[in-house]
């Protein structure tokens, strides 16, 4: 019997994988970033549609700092300002808002308007568009919007059966940004076999911050007993890194928000303990992870690297020119400030 079946694991044989990269994404940041310099611009309270990202430690940390979280424009006292979140929104929602007399703020990640952007011209060109995505989930919703009657949904390789179009000759795919790449592709395949003149998006939709995370968790997989990632359950990127794993062979997986959700009964056996988080995760949380495999003796961290990112994105032109004229700072603050300020619970 080996030690990662004992049911006891020495000492020797503890040790961390470490993905890289995980945690906050370029539109994450900016939308986040967007929050905080609201806050400090115009004073709290500050209104947003929606949960900023899918995280709940950012959620309640800006709650405590002011922001009011909103499920529709219509809970927005008149003439406030109103944050759009990350995943975007239907023009409908603009609409709304001009009507209630809101200011608005767009955090919407510029990947997922790139997406909003091919949807529109798809349609102007009376194409069907298959949007491959998760039914419910306010990216989809988003996206829709900007095309309904040319826009119909494929949740998954099982609904490519279902799936009706007017000219099999004119339809082409799209898709939410934070899906499974191989799971996509399967649903890709299918629905090629059913439309052979179906078009591919002409870019990738599935963004590269959702791809590196993948990539990563894949490299580690193998050779990893237990695989914690750190995100919410209503993450849909995150949740997709607990099932990456366990697809590329992981022997366990669980996706926790914070350390003292991890129970200790999970490391019995265990050799090799991966460590990831989702593109909403801020990186304290990981650390909340690692201090509570180090004190377990899971103090040997090696990191997995499976891609190098730079990419930031400047943010939206409205709270810009506010900062501006209010001779403030539009500097984004890739995840540390934000870390360090937030309490852990
Ligand atoms: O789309 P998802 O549920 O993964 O959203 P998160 O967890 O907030 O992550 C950021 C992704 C996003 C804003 C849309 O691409
Ligand atoms: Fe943008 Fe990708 Fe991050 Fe979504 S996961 S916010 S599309 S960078």
């Amino acid at each position: 019997m080996t030690a990662a079946t004992a049911g006891t694991t020495d000492q020797a044989t503890k040790r961390v994988l470490l993905a890289a990269p995980r945690g906050y994404c370029a539109g994450v940041d900016r939308a986040v970033v967007t929050v905080e310099k609201a806050l400090e611009l115009y004073g709290p309270p500050v209104y947003v549609r929606k949960e900023i990202v899918h995280n709940k430690h950012v959620v309640t940390t800006l709650e405590k700092r002011g922001a009011i979280f909103v499920e529709e424009t219509d809970e927005v006292p008149e003439g406030a300002t109103v944050i759009f979140s990350a995943h975007g929104v239907a023009p409908v929602v603009h609409e709304e808002a001009k009507s209630l007399g809101l200011k608005t703020i767009d955090a919407t990640c510029p990947l997922v308007t790139k997406v909003h952007r091919e949807a529109v011209r798809f349609a102007s060109d009376d194409y069907d568009i298959l949007l491959i995505g998760h039914e419910g989930h306010e990216e989809v919703i988003g996206t829709s919007g900007e095309a309904p009657e040319h826009i119909t949904l494929v949740d998954g390789p099982d609904d490519v059966p279902n799936i009706e179009v007017r000219d099999p000759e004119k339809v082409v795919w799209l898709s939410q940004t934070t899906l499974s790449v191989d799971e996509t592709m399967e649903t890709v395949r299918r629905l090629r076999e059913r439309f052979p003149a179906l078009q591919d998006p002409p870019s990738d939709d599935i963004c590269y911050a959702t791809q590196n995370r993948q990539l990563a968790v894949k490299h580690m997989a193998p050779d990893t007993d237990l695989m914690i990632v750190v995100g919410s359950r209503n993450s849909s990127n995150s949740v997709r890194l607990v099932e990456v794993a366990l697809e590329h062979g992981a022997r366990a997986g669980h996706l926790v928000d914070y350390a003292d959700e991890i129970d200790e009964s999970w490391l019995d056996g265990v050799s090799t303990v991966g460590v990831t988080s989702g593109a909403s995760v801020p990186e304290i949380l990981v650390r909340g992870v690692l201090d509570y495999l180090s004190e377990r003796g899971y103090d040997d961290v090696k990191p997995v690297i499976a891609a190098e990112e730079s990419l930031m994105f400047s943010l939206p032109n409205e709270i810009r020119r506010d900062l501006k004229a209010a001779g403030m700072s539009d500097k984004m603050r890739h995840d540390g400030a934000f870390a360090e300020a937030g309490s852990l619970h």
